[in-house]
């Protein structure tokens, strides 16, 4: 048996979002159509939170989570993917934080820290946002993101009007038939 890691797989943090039609559903057939990727594995996903709309506030509550990932595609691979996701379940880029269907952001990849003009990471705005920090503070308590544990970032952050909606991480899966 072959035990050697592999160097070039790398554990990429994402947050999922949405507050159209039905988020749960896109978010489970994306964390799905991940999953099934041959260079990505869904490792874990955090409960299920519902969260009023930060940014822009006169629009519906958002379903959000964090899902950690073990991949071989380098980011900006990983976010065509997540890309491409999104405009199969019918996003439209529109309004900036406006309301949408699905969003697929990722939070981190491994230490890396990029910024192209695609893409920056970790995410630059992820650590004022109770909405990313509280899910990931879930799946990966003690990663550290801008010099501080998720876990510690997620409790100076305001969480008024967080609730869990599925307090386990397991409801993106299809239920067994
Ligand atoms: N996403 C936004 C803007 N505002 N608010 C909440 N609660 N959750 C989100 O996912 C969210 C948001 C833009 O991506
Ligand atoms: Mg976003
Ligand atoms: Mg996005």
């Amino acid at each position: 048996m072959n035990t050697t890691p592999d160097p070039s797989l790398q554990i990429a943090a994402l947050g999922l979002g949405g507050n159209i039609g039905d988020p749960p559903a896109a978010m489970s057939h994306a964390l799905r159509a991940i999953d099934a990727h041959q260079d990505c594995h869904v490792t874990a996903v955090s409960r299920l939170y519902l969260t009023p709309p930060w940014g822009k506030t006169d629009q519906a509550d958002f379903f959000n989570c964090c899902a950690l990932v073990e991949t071989r595609l380098e980011p900006e691979d990983l976010l065509d993917l997540c890309l491409a996701i999104e405009k199969d379940m019918k996003r439209v880029r529109d309004e900036r934080w406006g309301p949408r269907t699905l969003d697929i952001d990722i939070l981190a990849y491994g230490t890396r820290e990029l910024k192209t003009e695609k893409l920056e990471l970790p995410h630059p705005r992820m650590t004022e946002r109770a909405f990313v920090m509280l899910p990931l503070a879930d799946l990966a308590p003690q990663m550290m993101i801008s010099g501080k544990k998720a876990e510690t970032w997620a409790g100076s952050l305001n969480s008024t009007g967080i609730r869990i909606a599925k307090g386990d991480g397991l409801w993106w899966r299809l239920p067994a038939a």
